[in-house]
């Protein structure tokens, strides 16, 4: 009885110190933005939570109004187009917009910017991970990255919601972050 006891408070350590093991691992990422003249505008936090990736957008010095916030299926930003970020994430190979249906793992509401072109947002992507294990991980080979639209992403139009022009990318990549709690410093 004593030895079973004792072999289950062994396994129960174990799948513990796994479980932190995994979490520590891979629980944020984020992006630089830039824009189409290399200015920095601003950051791109993600936490990996139980409910999906949530995120956290701080920019400055961005043009007012609405604007089409992606994820996109490569991780390089090459100004002034940001082409090289390539088409929407879409690992589920599903049509964009979320009126349409599932939309792209990369679709997200829309931004509104203030006057001030400064904007503080968290949200949730339930349709990522950070978990690089995952098919819908945003660290696939190649990377992903974050960009901004000129105009509002239309929610149905396919392949890219008819935003516009790309003004402002980010390469997501591991590291420190500050969405959520923050961290004691
Ligand atoms: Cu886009």
């Amino acid at each position: 009885m004593n030895i079973l006891k004792c072999a289950r408070a062994v396994g129960m350590t174990a799948i513990l110190s796994t479980a932190l093991v995994g979490s520590a691992a891979a629980q944020s990422a984020i992006a630089q933005l830039r824009d189409t003249s290399r200015q920095d505008v601003g950051t791109l936090s993600l936490l990996q939570t139980p409910a999906g990736v949530l995120l956290k957008l701080s920019l400055k010095g961005m043009p007012p109004g609405e604007h089409a916030l992606h994820i996109h299926a490569v991780g390089e930003c090459e100004p002034p187009s940001f082409e090289s970020a390539g088409p929407q994430f879409n690992p589920s190979n599903t049509d964009h917009g979320i009126m349409a249906g599932p939309g792209h793992a990369g679709d997200m509401p829309n931004l509104h910017i203030p006057p001030t072109g400064l904007l503080e947002v968290e949200l949730v992507n339930a349709a990522i991970t950070i978990d690089t294990d995952k098919p819908n991980s945003v660290f696939p080979p190649g990377g992903t990255a974050v960009v901004i639209h000129s105009g509002r992403d239309d929610y149905v139009t396919d392949p890219a919601g008819n935003a516009g022009n790309r003004i402002a990318c980010g390469v997501i990549s591991q590291g420190p972050i500050t969405v959520g709690r923050t961290p004691a410093r």
